[in-house]
């Protein structure tokens, strides 16, 4: 149990010493950087196998933070007494996707950006949509809370099993996109009366495609060694907490996650 286990930091290195040893060595729970993570096995970084998917999970990265940035541009030209605060944000999004592009060359792997493209089309095209119709709701939920939730449970869960260099820069990507997130919810909380409506809408028409975005990079995530319902759940934890702030009740809240469930 986590909890009668001790740790202790010596040097960056953590060792986490259990009074009732299972399998597990005493070295092998020497892990450096993390308080209590016995149970983590690092992947092999330099194997065909995890240089394969990691093609694919590193251009949905970049192309998610090439598109995060254009999409804050884009809600800019919506709110734009915003446009400044949002053009920061937009900034911020572009060094994401320098840094995430220097971790795919740091492992010699070539992004496959056609993929990643294939991949985000369908919100996409509903960001696209709604940003037209001049849906700022709409445009918030995807990006502000559904693609930074996303993003946040996909960066918690790889940083434990990421190579020393990528673990640098997602740990530095996760707190932005707490900013980015804590954007969306302020927003949509002061306006909430007025867009409660079309936050539903959106919600069950968007929610579900998240889901089938996370079902389609499980395998490519396990051979991360990210597993698919740790990524789910902390989604689901991330969205549901952000709902909270934005001031739904928890009932409210079951009722918009259940959309997950039927689309
Ligand atoms: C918003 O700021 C960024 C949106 C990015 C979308 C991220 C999708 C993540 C998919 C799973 C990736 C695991 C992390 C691997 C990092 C190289
Ligand atoms: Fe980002
Ligand atoms: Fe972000």
């Amino acid at each position: 149990m986590a909890s009668d286990r001790r740790n202790f930091a010596v040097n960056g290195y953590s060792l986490s010493i259990c009074p009732h040893p299972g399998p597990m060595s005493t070295a092998e729970t020497l892990v450096k950087g993390h308080a209590d993570l016995a149970e983590v096995a690092l992947p092999d970084f330099s194997s065909e196998v995890y240089k394969d998917a990691y093609s694919r999970i590193n251009a949905i990265v970049i192309e998610g933070e090439q598109e995060a940035h254009d999409n804050y541009i884009a809600i800019g030209t919506l709110i734009p007494d915003q446009a400044d605060e949002l053009a920061k944000l937009a900034r911020m999004e572009l060094k994401h996707m320098k840094g995430f592009t220097a971790c795919g060359n740091n492992l010699g792997v070539q992004a496959d950006m056609a993929f990643a493209k294939t991949f985000f089309t369908p919100l996409h095209d509903n960001f696209q949509k709604a940003l037209a119709a001049g849906n700022v709701t709409t445009c918030l939920l995807i990006q502000a809370i559904l693609i930074e939730a996303f993003a946040i449970s996909a960066y918690h869960i790889y940083i434990p099993v990421s190579d020393p260099f990528a673990r640098r820069i997602t740990e530095g990507v996760v707190k932005d996109e707490y900013t980015h997130l804590n954007y969306g919810q302020e927003w949509l909380k002061a306006n909430l009366e007025s867009v409660r409506e079309e936050l539903e809408q959106a919600n069950r028409e968007n929610l579900p495609l998240v889901r089938r975005m996370l079902e389609q990079v499980a395998d490519d995530a396990a051979a991360l060694h990210m597993d698919k319902e740790d990524l789910m759940a902390d989604f689901m934890a991330s969205y549901q907490e952000a709902l909270t702030e934005i001031g739904f009740t928890s009932r409210e809240i079951a009722k918009l996650a259940t959309a997950a469930l039927l689309g």
